[in-house]
């Protein structure tokens, strides 16, 4: 798909994790330059501004070891429906979180325009967790498992149907940290895979031409879900769960401009950007400066 209309809209949710802050996310990236960046390609740039988000219950239910599950739910299932009616609009979706959890809402806003939405999660984890599986009751790391149709119902049935995302059409890249449930899905359901080994073993332009390729012949859109922290924390510092040994900020400039000259991305997130942890916005200004790339931003 050749971009000419994009419309951002961010959701400064920190509730699908436990460390304050991600909120920011948003205008953190506002601040590093995201729409005068955009602007520069010759995109028309629509900015929505923030989905407000309420309150959290300070007593838990006591039933679900979800934290956060009921206010989660309802600011993932707005997400949903603004996404939706951007895509009803001809325009891209580009969201800004916030915690990942928000991919639960972005694709079951996006999901619904296609019959076979590929996905591409940049992610140290593979955020394939369940109430079943999770070590942490973090929401944020499952989101994918959600989209599959594996989760709670109140995260899975966002916006009446389920699932959003077929296993075959998902492609996790930057893999280094994940739980015993986690391994065994990828194994039971076939997802394809690009742990830090492959980019190591194969470089990152392989990795990016496999992983093109693979979803070129079986989707009629992508969703590029990016988790900052699939970079190396030396590059990405300031988000809520890094993994040493990531993916540089040379590889993924490299990764965008693939995806870029590939045409084949019709939706993205950026998501996990905190500024608490930060130093001095340099996460945030790797997020626009990635953003550049995936939308075609060239030196000459
Ligand atoms: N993320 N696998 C861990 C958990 O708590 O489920 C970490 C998840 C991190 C999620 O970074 O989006
Ligand atoms: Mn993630
Ligand atoms: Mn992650
Ligand atoms: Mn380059």
């Amino acid at each position: 798909m050749k971009i000419k209309k994009l419309s951002i809209v961010g959701l400064p949710m920190d509730l699908g994790q436990t460390r304050r802050g991600v909120d920011m996310g948003p205008s953190a990236i506002r601040y590093a330059g995201v729409v005068e960046r955009l602007e520069n390609l010759n995109l028309e740039i629509d900015d929505l501004g923030d989905i407000v988000v309420g309150r959290p219950k300070l007593i838990e239910n006591p039933n679900s070891n979800l934290k956060n599950l009921e206010l989660v739910a309802k600011m993932n299932t707005e997400l949903a429906q603004k996404v939706d009616e951007i895509v009803k609009g001809g325009s891209f979706p580009l969201v800004l979180g916030g915690d990942h959890s928000i991919a639960i809402g972005t694709l079951a806003g996006i999901s619904k325009h296609y019959k076979n939405l590929g996905v591409i999660w940049y992610d140290a984890h593979g955020d394939l967790n369940t109430e079943a599986t999770s070590p942490s009751g973090n929401i944020h790391g499952m989101p994918l498992a959600v989209s599959l149709g594996l989760g709670h119902p109140d995260l899975t049935d966002i916006l009446d149907y389920t699932p959003k995302v077929k296993p075959e059409n998902v492609v996790i890249i930057g893999a280094r940290s994940l739980d015993e449930g986690e391994r065994e899905l990828i194994k039971e359901k076939g997802i394809r895979v690009f742990t830090m080994h492959e980019i190591d073993r194969l470089g990152m332009t392989r990795v990016m031409e496999e992983a093109i390729d693979y979803l070129k012949g079986r989707t009629d859109g992508v969703h590029l879900s990016l988790d900052l922290d699939g970079l190396d924390p030396n590059d990405a510092p300031g988000v809520g769960t890094p993994v040493i040994g990531g993916i540089s900020y040379r590889e993924s400039h490299l990764a965008m401009e693939m995806l870029a000259e590939s045409n084949m991305i019709t939706s993205a997130e950026f998501v996990e950007v905190n500024p608490i942890l930060d130093e001095r916005n340099k996460t945030a200004t790797v997020a626009v400066a990635l953003m550049g790339s995936l939308f075609g931003e060239k030196l000459l």
